[in-house]
């Protein structure tokens, strides 16, 4: 186990931007246009106007050793592609026994969990929501707002990350624009 010395990071709660900078990825609608549910218009997006810049995560990222904590903030941009709100990949803990904890800090967004045995649930989250995601729950979030969707992850190390199956599989529920407000509906692509 690595002896790291105590440390603090200021964050900001409408970008996400972390002081001192420590690790940030962007995720752009190349990186996951296939894993919205109106292909053709993902497609459309990126042929004709531009590879939208979906989220980013700022992370203090920690060896994945039991015991480390990493956390970090994802900050998705508002907008949808066709009906569907912009989101995040979504994943399992490659360890699934391992949970996990949000915190909203500015913007409205929805929590999309499932496990692998088919129950799912849904939980709405907006600044200062506590969001619990226990153990075996596949984890997405979904920006449904007008402003940046900001929350902060708190994880253990050793969870690591599986996209395979929700690469391949999908959700099975989608976040959808429905009379003029988001709608949470069965994924009629679900495999
Ligand atoms: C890590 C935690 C988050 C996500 C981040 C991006 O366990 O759940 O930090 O990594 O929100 O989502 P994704 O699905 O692309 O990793
Ligand atoms: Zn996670």
């Amino acid at each position: 186990m690595s002896l790291i010395q105590p440390f603090v990071t200021a964050v900001d709660f409408r970008t996400g931007a972390f002081k001192p900078q420590r690790q940030v990825y962007q995720r752009r609608l190349s990186d996951m246009w296939r894993m919205y549910a109106d292909r053709d218009e993902a497609a459309r997006i990126l042929a004709e106007e531009s590879d939208r810049l979906i989220y980013d995560v700022h992370a203090a990222a920690l060896p994945a050793e039991e015991g480390q904590i990493p956390h970090g903030t994802t900050r998705i941009r508002p907008g949808r592609i066709g009906d569907e709100y912009h989101m995040t990949k979504g994943h399992y803990h490659a360890r699934r026994e391992q949970g996990e904890v949000y915190f909203g800090l500015s913007g409205r967004g929805m929590l999309l969990l499932q496990t692998e045995s088919g129950e799912t649930s849904e939980i709405e989250m907006g600044a200062g929501s506590a969001a619990y995601i226990p153990p075996y729950w596949a984890h997405r979030t979904v920006n449904i707002g007008a402003e940046d969707f900001v929350f902060l992850s708190v994880w253990p190390a050793e969870a690591g990350h599986d996209y395979g199956a929700i690469e391949r599989d999908g959700f099975r529920k989608l976040a959808l624009l429905r009379d003029g407000g988001p709608a949470v509906v069965e994924n009629p692509q679900f495999a």
